[in-house]
């Protein structure tokens, strides 16, 4: 047997080895980390070890939620429905109530109810036809001042979102302070949950409604979850909240007392995550619904060039590319912005506005080439051209008006 030969197997055996022990080691891992929960098709269904709120890396998530918000934009705008019990929706025999003031709770009446099962309830009830143009105007105002404060928002309706602010000290101290800048604001009022995840911060924003704050600190985190009524869960509904009265489980601590296997046996794959509620580990996240600012396209030169003809034929691609990808996601926009990088890494941006969207591919190329054109290189060679469209005309589907912050573009 030749030398080579030797090293060769030799090489091969310790490479056999190490990946032998790495994926015993990976094995292992797998099995310390995760649990056995159930069976499904003959197959092993694992889910991660249990562990408590306290283990988890902890986010400071503010649930915002506006009190009676339709009711309360109707009282503010009419000074005779103040201190009245007033239902928004219409009276007519198929009207439903779409909500009513805090002053028309105490006799039963809420969203979802037929409005004669409301007039039955409370009499002097004053009905008040919906506006929604003016409910989309007061939501896009109070989800402005939330994205002040972080780009992590996730709004669930028009009067609440989730703000992820884990980089802030103090959550209460800016749920606070939101609350007092959407009173200033909108002469609207605000409850606030503060907590470790998105459903405890739920429920703490539910807790002291009206004009609430409320904080859910780590250390408050178990007993709090042990005293609450499963109904009261973020994510149990009133069927799923019947069937656990029926087994006995009426509060989180009752639930705590059912192992994973048992609850994925008796809910599927919920259990999995009522386990969790009853220890208050949720790890789901703020997924905020970014709006698209801006498409934009850029190329490095292989080689620095100041060769103007060459320049005018890579925007020629560039701007081809921007332009299908316009059309790719319907985008439209009025702002064209050209950006070059230099040799020395200075980078400029020059931009043009239309009157109207740009609607075609020469008009897009002609005002690159005008901005191209423009630019005074001194004596520098590009290293990068890019281009850009934005300053959308249209309302974003979830009535944010579109925003086109310069920075953002390219
Ligand atoms: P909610 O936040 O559920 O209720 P609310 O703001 O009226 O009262 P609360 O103080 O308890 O938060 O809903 C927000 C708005 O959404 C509500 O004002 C009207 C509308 N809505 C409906 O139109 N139909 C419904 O069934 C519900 C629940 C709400
Ligand atoms: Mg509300
Ligand atoms: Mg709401």
């Amino acid at each position: 047997m030749s030398l080579d030969k030797i090293r060769y197997d030799a090489a091969r055996h310790r490479t056999k080895r190490k990946l032998c022990s790495s994926f015993a080691f990976a094995l292992t891992f797998h099995y310390l980390c995760t649990e056995v929960i159930g069976k499904s098709g003959g197959r092993l269904l694992f889910a991660p070890w249990p562990r408590t709120a306290t283990d988890m890396p902890q986010r400071k998530i503010i649930h915002i939620d506006m009190d009676a918000f339709y009711a309360s934009v109707e009282q503010r705008d009419n000074p005779d429905y103040r201190g009245k019990p007033i239902a928004v929706g219409h009276s007519g025999p198929r009207g439903v109530v779409a909500t009513a003031s805090y002053e028309a709770r105490p006799y039963g009446v809420h969203s979802a109810i037929s409005s004669a099962q409301a007039r039955r309830l409370c009499p002097r009830l004053i009905f008040v036809a919906p506006r929604h143009e003016v409910y989309k105007a007061v939501s896009m105002q109070i989800r402005r001042i939330f994205l002040d404060y972080t780009d992590l928002v996730e709004p669930l309706s028009l009067d609440e979102a989730f703000l992820d602010v884990s980089h802030e000290r103090s959550a209460t101290l800016v749920a606070r302070e939101i609350k007092k800048r959407i009173w200033d604001e909108t002469r609207l009022t605000a409850s606030a949950g503060i907590s470790i995840n998105k459903m405890l911060a739920k429920i703490a924003s539910d807790y002291r409604k009206p004009n609430g704050l409320f904080t859910i600190a780590p250390a408050q985190v178990e007993a709090f979850v042990a005293a609450l009524p499963v109904e009261r869960f973020f994510g149990i509904g009133e069927v799923t909240a019947q069937k656990m009265h029926a087994l006995g489980i009426l509060t989180g601590a009752d639930l705590r007392q059912w192992d994973r296997a048992s609850l994925v046996r008796q809910f599927g794959k919920a259990g999995i995550l009522y386990y969790g509620y009853a220890r208050g580990i949720d790890d789901r996240e703020v997924i905020p619904n970014r709006i698209r600012k801006s498409i934009s396209a850029e190329t490095t030169f292989a080689e620095d060039t100041d060769d103007r003809s060459r320049l005018t034929n890579v925007l020629t691609e560039v701007c081809d590319e921007v332009w299908s990808r316009l059309q790719r996601h319907r985008f439209k926009g009025k702002t064209v912005v050209l950006k070059l990088k230099f040799d020395n890494f200075k980078q400029i941006t020059r931009s043009k506005t239309q009157p109207s969207p740009i609607d075609s591919m020469p008009l897009l190329l002609r005002l690159a080439q005008e901005l191209l054109a423009s630019c005074d290189f001194e004596g520098h060679k590009i290293r990068l051209i890019g281009v850009g469209v934005g300053n959308s005309p249209e309302i974003a589907p979830d009535g944010i008006q579109l925003r086109l912050p310069f920075d953002d573009l390219i």
